[in-house]
């Protein structure tokens, strides 16, 4: 077994997720290369190391530029706010290690285009943490859509609802509220939302050619939690957009932080002449399929639940009719990461694929911005 030595920046919500991955991959995914949690790195080194302390990390840093200079780290893990990932992907790179970014890539464009140029050329391997690919059921709607079933794809329609950010005392800045802070996000749902949205939708139907968009800030100004002053909101509270398909099908997508009693509603369907698909977050297991070619007395949806053997992921989890959950989507995603690794066949979403949705996330703030149908840029 060779050792992978991960360097995780950042220990927020997303560091917890990759690190409950990293430890329990083996467990469940036999391979050759074991991760091992070497150093985690955070501002506070107080706080760094009680999550040291939690998850089994080896070594504490506080400066993401003496993480990378260490000689012992493999892997440098980008689980920190949108901000800082392009420059830290630059010096990793630089510094030949491998990278694991988490979405979205990059503040704009031509970040995500140098960072995935600098990924490219350094030959390292890359991944964009885009997790929901990796749910059983969602795996297998593209397992049915390549395999033909749907026919010709006419419809793919998206949401991602929540609505933690109803409530105008809710501050904007600082840990857990940097999302509404646009120097620090990039976006709004956009970029956090919808960029899940645009990654599936790009995975399971192919490229969209053009967008047009609608967006809204809804509460104009909020407190900001490091200066305790109140300041103008410059992300999208919610956003909507129209889209053609290269394939010739039309998309609806929509996201917001204010529909009340949603939490992370993210839902797809999909309508093609042979069938449609449906799936819904909130019931993750479950994959709904409509077959037309089903006889007419018992035609109808079926929820299929997708824990059994054949069924993608599940043969190495437990016996079929147990469900696993969110977290388990991350363990694919590094099982997958370390297979591409091992076999030299690299996982997607690579980081030329996080550009992509930075492509489409883009035109939809500039459709948003000048009421027009716009382009999408081809990664
Ligand atoms: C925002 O609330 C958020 O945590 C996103 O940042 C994640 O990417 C999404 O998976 C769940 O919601």
């Amino acid at each position: 077994m060779k050792s992978l030595n991960i360097g995780l920046i950042g220990y927020g919500f997303m560091g917890r997720a990759h690190s409950n991955a990293f430890r329990k991959v083996r467990n469940f995914f036999p391979g050759k290369i074991q991760p091992v949690l070497k150093a985690v790195c955070g501002r506070d080194g107080v706080k760094a190391a009680e999550f040291a302390a939690n998850w089994g990390y080896e070594s504490v840093e506080t400066d993401w530029r003496a993480l990378i200079a260490r000689k012992d780290i493999d892997l440098i893990d980008i689980a920190a706010p949108n901000n800082v990932h392009y420059e830290i992907a630059l010096a990793a790179a630089k510094a030949g290690k491998m990278i694991l970014c988490e979405k979205p890539l990059a503040m704009n464009p031509v970040e995500a285009l140098a960072m995935t140029k600098a990924v490219e050329k350094a030959k390292i391997a890359n991944m964009v943490w885009y997790n929901y690919r990796r749910i059983p059921a969602v795996t297998l709607a593209k397992q049915l859509i390549d395999e033909g079933r749907l026919g010709k794809i006419f419809h793919y329609r998206a949401k991602f609802l929540q609505d933690w950010t109803i409530n105008a005392e809710v501050p904007q800045g600082g840990p857990g509220t940097w999302r509404l802070d646009a120097s620090i996000a990039g976006s709004g749902v956009t970029g956090d939302l919808l960029a899940h949205c645009i990654d599936t939708a790009l995975w399971l139907n192919g490229g969209i050619d053009s967008v047009t968009a609608m967006t809204e800030t809804f509460v104009k100004e909020r407190k900001h939690s490091l200066t305790g002053k109140k300041q103008k909101v410059l992300i999208d509270d919610a956003s909507a957009f129209l889209a053609r398909f290269s394939n010739g099908s039309l998309a609806t997508f929509e996201s917001t932080r204010y529909a009340r009693g949603h939490k992370a509603l993210y839902t797809f369907e999909i309508n093609g002449e042979n069938g449609s698909i449906f799936w819904d977050l909130h019931d993750l297991h479950r994959l709904q399929w409509f077959d037309h070619k089903d006889g007419g007395l018992t035609r109808g949806w079926r929820s299929i639940h997708v824990t059994d053997g054949d069924q993608p992921y599940m043969k190495n989890w437990w016996v079929p009719g147990l469900a696993i959950g969110y977290e388990h989507s991350f363990v694919h995603q590094v099982a997958d990461f370390l297979q591409g690794v091992e076999s030299g066949r690299p996982a997607a979403p690579t980081f030329r694929d996080g550009l992509a949705t930075d492509y489409v996330t883009d035109a939809v703030l500039k459709s948003a911005a000048s009421g027009r149908w716009t382009n999408v840029k081809k990664a």
